[in-house]
């Protein structure tokens, strides 16, 4: 008699951890090793994305996060999990019998591993899937459309300061007749700034998206109530959004000169530290534009709540963050939203 062998399965914590530890170590066999033997139990390949890789992925933004791994590390992990990936896709072939999907990311989205992630879960369900890869502009979108003419696009947003560019790439694909189906963190909470923008669909992950999008597909863009509102949607700050995008430069330039004003320890910075400051001087602006476009201050919030508690794990305290927002602010005294929500800002830092 043979005693059963216990077959793995998924979610399993004690998996996902030793898939990160390989990952973390940059060890791209035992990581492909780890997929195929999961794939030969006959776990099916959509838990091992889902559950195994992506889960470790999102460990990976923590890890990175609380200054715990490198951004060499998190780029070589997710360089392993990219041919982690491919490799489940390999090994798990599937028949396109539904019709096809165009799949991109939003121009300047450059997280093209979770949409590949999806790609990978539309073909296992049976889609056609024409995989565009990570910042697609709005234009060449439009034009693979024409060529192609697929049954739906869908779109991937991870950083919300897309969305305006979510919305151009939105708006058309509607006017070329094909649905939006939107997904990613970028789209905020229940998607509600896809719904704002007009997709005609939106949804939390990957598996809930394969069973939207038979209903979606099934009809036409024109004959479906979108789940947004195309045509009422109207940027409520568009001023206040088209002045920050040209004065930007200008606008980081001299929070720069006057920085060590203002925060006296700007004056020991080294080359590195002046650089950063200014990439997170840049993300203010780019956060805060988004906010405006959206109309909603959230935007602007969740980031200097979750840039504070980055800056904390690098022990950058609160008042560096502080001064970068009100050098900023003192800058659009003429622009009454951009203020308000630069002061929303700043209260989630005495919180
Ligand atoms: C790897 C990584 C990167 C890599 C991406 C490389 C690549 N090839 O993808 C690089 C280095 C480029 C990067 C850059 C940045 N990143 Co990054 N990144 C990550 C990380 C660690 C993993 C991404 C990933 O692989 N996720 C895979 C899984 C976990 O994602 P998932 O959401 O579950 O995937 C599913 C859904 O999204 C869905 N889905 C995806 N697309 C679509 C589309 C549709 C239509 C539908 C329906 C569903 C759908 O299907 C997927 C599969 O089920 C995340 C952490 C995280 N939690 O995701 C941070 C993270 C997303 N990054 C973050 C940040 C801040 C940045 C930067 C701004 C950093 C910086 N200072 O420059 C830049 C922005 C670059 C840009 N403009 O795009 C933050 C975002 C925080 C925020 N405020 O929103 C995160 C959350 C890290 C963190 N913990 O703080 N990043």
């Amino acid at each position: 008699m043979t005693t059963p062998t216990k077959r793995l399965s998924l979610p399993d914590p004690v998996l996902t951890d030793r898939y990160l530890h390989v990952v973390g170590d940059g060890d791209e066999a035992a990581a492909i090793a780890l997929v195929t033997g999961l794939l030969a139990d006959g776990v099916p390949p959509a838990r091992v994305i889902v559950d195994l890789i992506g889960a470790a992925q999102r460990r990976v933004g923590e890890l990175w996060a609380a200054n715990d791994w490198s951004i060499a590390r998190e780029h070589a992990a997710t360089a392993v999990s990219e041919r982690a990936l491919a490799t489940v896709g390999a090994l798990s072939p599937a028949q396109a019998y539904r019709g096809r999907i165009t799949l991109a990311c939003v121009d300047g989205e450059w997280h093209g591993l979770p949409a590949r992630m999806f790609a990978e879960l539309l073909r296992l369900d049976g889609w056609r899937v024409d995989f565009l890869g990570a910042s697609v502009p709005g234009r060449h979108l439009i034009t693979h459309l024409h060529q192609t003419g697929p049954d739906a696009v869908a779109l991937s947003c991870m950083i919300p300061t897309r969305l305006p560019r979510a919305h151009t790439a939105i708006t058309a694909c509607r006017a070329a007749g094909i649905p939006v189906i939107a997904g990613g963190r970028g789209f905020g909470p229940d998607g509600r700034w896809a719904q704002l923008l007009g997709a005609d669909a939106w949804a939390a992950t990957g598996e809930e998206a394969v069973d939207r999008l038979v209903t979606l597909t099934a009809s036409s863009a024109a004959d479906i109530p979108s789940f947004g509102d195309l045509n009422g949607f109207a940027s409520p700050s568009d001023e206040e959004y088209t002045h920050l995008v040209r004065a930007r430069p200008h606008l980081i330039a001299t929070a720069m000169e006057r920085l060590a004003a203002t925060y006296p320890e700007a004056h020991q910075y080294t080359r590195d530290q002046a650089d950063a400051t200014a990439e997170d001087l840049g993300h203010i602006v780019d956060f805060l534009a988004a906010a405006l476009y959206i109309g909603d201050p959230q935007i602007f919030t969740d980031f200097t709540s979750w840039t504070a508690e980055v800056l904390a794990s690098r022990h950058v305290p609160p008042a560096a963050l502080e001064a970068g927002l009100r050098l900023i602010q003192d800058q659009l005294i003429d622009f009454p939203t951009a203020t308000t929500m630069l002061d929303a800002g700043l209260a989630t830092l005495s919180r």
